[in-house]
């Protein structure tokens, strides 16, 4: 007793404490503060510093059990401690410790002879789960300098938001989570929040005691169902059918918000009958634009052009109705609303049809439908529509049905999703040319300039279309590239999307490639171009074997043999790090200082602090790529090179790399960016004034007084201190167009491929049979226990689940399989098989197979993990550019493969023992 006693009261005898927080990727904003004890961490504890805003509950404490259990990680035996070199095969688990040195010198030497040989392109970066600013700026650093690729992080994971930006022409109308609490409906949707919302998960039962309906829609009766009011049980793959059926219902029964409609959507635009496209100022004039559209005015019985510059204007246009239009050339043609074509293609997909399809019952539909019809209503849509092969009609039809109901751009109402919460600093550093005050003037005027340049080009550009131009222009400079070409050239993937049956393309998938290709809708976005080797891979705090679809399966096959060294940064040994061949140690969070990266959860930002040293030989990601670039132009000196052609054919110096990094020092590095980042957000009003690295150690959290601008314009909305931030407000109070081809959110893209693909309206597609004709729907999910890989592998995190890979299976599909609870089972389809222990749950769906997605491949029998039976398709509809709004900039529209809704069937291999 006494000893315990101690133990308790020992834990208070600390002597100072710092700022933490943790991993980037469970994209929460947690502020934790660590008490440190003769400079060893003791113990850390939520903060509990969120400010609260008016009307609602504050967001405190933020915090989750990995959180809890975070510093356990430091030295829980995990980590790698020093450089090490693979001395056997790959992945034979024989290694040998190296000095900083010689690893420096090994990896300078490889990158150099592979700029030399195939160009920079063929030195990739590969990066996800960081836990701040600083090791990915270092990083950019170094691959910008060197005019080496990076993978975009986005499309990587598979976190891209197909179906929104379809409609809305950006990603950032996530509102925070507090806007929750106003809302009367809160709908659950391709989400988990109960797993993947921890620390903001509580503004759902609190909507609740406020009076709020909570509905989960979703095939499992999921964590999240548990505490609703309303689960929808859904067939895998068919909410399209469910949310359009829910559609039907409200126009049928006159439900919809017509002036919102009218004011809002491209729904009254006319389209043409004979080819589908819409009717442009091109087709009443010989010189009219493209871009000028037209809706009916029943006063003159007239086409009437829309005014780019705002919406809602024309102000009473037709909704509904097929019209005669004279063409410039003479000729009639017959024109049609959007919404007429909606009807028409709605008409069969009653709630009784629907059904059929989504086997929910009729009546739950046009319950549903009339509940969100007249209710503020919240979407709580997850990253896991992303994940399905027509995920993008999943999200077209979720946004038809809030646009027809009137559902965003006020409290309670619109999306609760996530966005990258960034800084304008951090936006500035990918403009500014050098450091310090003068360089962020330079920035911002020219900035202005090129603004003001593009908005002259046409009244419909809007500043957020301004500022998406610009990331548009400067995307094929910048050193991130889509990685759907890297998987198509390089990793073999152009087989398996080409397999008949596994998409939905009418030809095979790679012809839509080519064509993209050819048509230079991705121009100088092809990373390592397709005749260039892949020959180096840096892997940070990433496990690409993991990660990607089908990644250890086609990855070691089709990769692995070109690249001639493979590094993984990591503070702990993850499956593509037994696979590499040089690990660097990382150090842990707690370990070194960061800004914590963030979401639009909240906008608040949160120090790291360093609250002790490194243990081993640990370095930070920042001085990790710093020490690299460094020892690049040594290596080039030390051999004589000056300089080399960079895949542009220009010329670039070695020498450069270094000096880049020298110029602060070594000691200074982190502080020194961040201290920038503030001081650059406090000099355009996005930061308090007189913001720094200083204050933010003072105060720990750095609380926004106004969003970055171009975040702002895209956002169509700002902070308004002390209350819940809405977005897309400026649309719907100020009419403000949005960034899309017809400057409404758009229902109809009239791009050639959608019309192939009858896609020009969403509708429903079921998911197609990739894997093969098996009776068992795989989905997933992220897992409660874990970030990822992350903490699967932290003892007191195993001890609370089974400890090891489960796959989870209805108990009738079981049965009649003869599995039982804990059995070993073989998942297996035509693209490969697995080995994993069965958990039998009446929970999951008949037809469903779960595989949450976060394992570390090791721990699966002969490493082979969920990825094995993936076949990691992406939407060939994806590739489609050179249309209005189809563009590539950084984390924004681009192929991502898909992971929910492919086939496999389950047998018994070993009974539980
Ligand atoms: N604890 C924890 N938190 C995390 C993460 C983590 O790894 N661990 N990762 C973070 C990251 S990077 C991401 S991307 C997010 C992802 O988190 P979420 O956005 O919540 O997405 P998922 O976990 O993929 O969603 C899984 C849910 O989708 C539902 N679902 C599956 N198929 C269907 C379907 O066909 N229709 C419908 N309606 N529902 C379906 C299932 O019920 C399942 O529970 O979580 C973030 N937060
Ligand atoms: N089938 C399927 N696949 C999926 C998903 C899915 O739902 N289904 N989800 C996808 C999504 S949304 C995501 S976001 C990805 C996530 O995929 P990854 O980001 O690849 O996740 P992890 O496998 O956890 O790898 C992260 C590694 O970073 C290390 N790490 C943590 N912090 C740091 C740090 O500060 N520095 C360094 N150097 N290392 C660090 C961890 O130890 C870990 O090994 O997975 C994607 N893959
Ligand atoms: S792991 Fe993420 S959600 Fe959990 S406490 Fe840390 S920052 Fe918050
Ligand atoms: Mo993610």
């Amino acid at each position: 007793m006494k000893a315990m006693q101690h133990r308790y009261t020992d834990r208070w005898r600390w002597d100072e404490w710092k700022w933490s927080s943790h991993c980037g990727n469970c994209i929460a904003n947690c502020s934790y503060r660590i008490y440190v004890k003769d400079g060893e961490p003791l113990f850390e504890e939520v903060a509990g510093n969120a400010p609260g805003a008016e009307g609602v509950p504050d967001m405190n404490p933020l915090g989750c059990q990995k959180g809890a259990a975070w510093l356990s990680m430091r030295t829980g035996g995990e980590r790698i401690l020093y450089p090490m070199r693979r001395v056997g095969e790959r992945g034979s688990g024989k290694w040998e410790r190296i000095s900083w040195d010689e690893a420096l010198e090994t990896i300078a030497d490889s990158v150099i002879e592979a700029v030399e040989e195939q160009g920079p392109n063929s030195v990739l970066f590969d990066n996800c789960t960081e836990m701040g600013i600083c090791g990915p700026a270092a990083r950019a650093l170094l691959v910008s300098r060197l005019g080496a690729a990076t993978l975009d992080g986005n499309a990587t994971v598979a976190d891209v938001h197909h179906g929104h930006w379809l409609t809305f022409g950006n990603l950032l109308g996530g509102s925070t989570a507090d806007d929750v609490f106003r809302a009367e409906t809160v709908i659950i949707w391709q989400g988990n929040p109960a797993y993947t919302r921890i620390p903001y998960y509580h503004y759902i039962p609190e909507a609740r005691y406020n009076g709020a309906v909570v509905i989960t829609i979703a095939p499992d009766f999921s964590p999240s169902s548990v505490h609703a009011d309303i689960h929808i049980p859904i067939e895998p793959g068919s909410d399209a059918a469910f949310a359009l059926a829910a559609c039907k219902h409200i126009i049928d029964e006159g439900l919809y918000d017509a002036d919102f409609v009218k004011s809002q959507t491209d729904l009254p635009f006319l389209v043409k009958e004979t080819d589908g496209r819409f009717l442009t100022g091109a087709d009443l004039e010989r010189s009219g634009k493209t871009n000028r559209f037209f809706v009916w005015n029943p006063a003159s019985g007239g086409p009437e052009q829309v005014d780019p510059s705002r919406l809602g204007s024309p102000s009473d246009p037709a909704l509904e109705g097929t019209f005669e239009v004279r063409l410039h050339d003479g000729s009639t043609v017959k024109v049609s609303t959007v919404f007429t074509l909606l009807r028409r293609r709605l008409e069969e997909l009653t709630p009784e049809k629907a059904s059929e399809i989504c086997k929910v019952a009729p009546d739950v539909i046009r319950d549903f439908a009339r509940r969100v019809a007249t209710t503020a209503t919240k979407l709580c849509n997850g990253l896991g529509s992303c994940k399905h092969y027509h995920g993008d009609l999943m999200e077209r039809s979720m946004d038809l049905l809030l646009a027809l109901t009137g559902n965003w751009g006020k409290p309670g109402r619109g999306f609760w999703t996530y966005i990258i919460a960034l800084l304008e600093g951090e936006v500035m550093g990918m403009l500014k040319q050098g450091r310090g005050a003068v360089a962020s003037e330079k920035a911002i005027a020219t900035l202005e300039t090129v603004l003001e340049q593009l908005r002259a080009t046409d009244p419909s550009v809007t500043d957020a279309k301004a500022f998406l131009q610009l990331m548009r222009i400067g995307s094929p400079r910048a050193s991130v590239s889509p990685p759907a070409f890297f998987f198509y050239h390089h990793c073999g993937y152009g087989e398996i999307w080409d397999r008949a049956g596994y998409g939905s393309s009418p030809r095979p998938c790679s012809e839509y490639i080519e064509e993209a290709e050819r048509s230079g809708w991705w121009g100088g976005l092809i990373k390592p171009a397709p005749d260039v080797e892949p020959r180096v891979l840096f892997q940070t705090a990433t496990n690409i074997l993991r990660r990607t679809r089908g990644g250890q399966r086609e990855l070691l096959r089709h990769l692995w043999p070109k690249l001639k060294l493979i590094v993984a940064i990591d503070w702990k040994m993850p499956t593509a790090g037994l696979m590499a061949d040089i690990v660097l140690p990382a150090a842990h969070e707690a370990e070194k200082l960061d800004l914590h990266a963030p979401n639009s959860h909240s906008w608040e930002r949160m120090l790291s602090d360093r609250a002790a040293e490194p243990l081993g030989e640990a370095r930070s990601d920042a001085q990790i790529f710093r020490a690299i670039g460094i020892a690049i132009s040594k290596r080039a000196a030390e051999l004589g090179k000056v300089e080399y052609k960079d895949s542009q054919g220009a010329l670039r110096r070695w020498d450069e790399l270094a000096k880049q990094f020298e110029q602060v020092d070594e000691d200074e590095f982190e502080a020194a960016i961040i201290d920038e980042v503030l001081r650059d957000s406090s000099y355009t009003g996005n930061l308090p004034a007189g913001f720094s690295l200083q204050t933010l150690r003072d105060e720990g959290i750095a609380i926004p007084e106004r969003l970055p601008r171009p975040v702002a314009a895209v956002m169509a909305s700002d902070i308004e201190p002390g209350k819940p931030l809405v977005a897309y407000r400026r649309h719907v109070e100020e009419m403000l167009p949005y960034p899309t081809h017809t400057g409404r959110a758009q229902f109809y893209i009239d791009h050639p491929w959608f019309l192939e693909a009858d896609e020009a309206l969403p509708c429903h597609k079921p998911p197609p049979k990739a894997g093969g004709d098996y009776p068992l729907a795989v989905t997933g999910g992220h897992p409660r226990w874990s970030i990822h890989a992350t903490n699967t592998t932290t003892a007191v995190i195993l001890e609370t689940t089974r400890g090891r890979p489960t796959a989870h299976i209805n108990t009738a599909d079981a049965a009649s399989r003869g599995i039982s609870d804990g059995d070993t089972v073989e998942v297996f389809n035509d693209v490969g098989s697995y080995r994993v222990m069965a958990r039998v749950s009446p929970a999951v769906r008949p037809g469903q197979l779960i595989l949450y997605a976060s394992w570390e491949p090791y721990l699966f029998e002969e490493w082979k993990d969920g990825t094995f039976v993936e076949p990691g398709m992406v939407k060939w509809l994806h590739f489609a550019g050179g249309y209005g709004h189809l563009y590539y900039t950084e984390l924004q529209w681009q192929p991502a493969q898909s992971d929910r809704v492919f086939f496999v069937d389950v047998r018994r291999v070993v009974p539980a023992s």
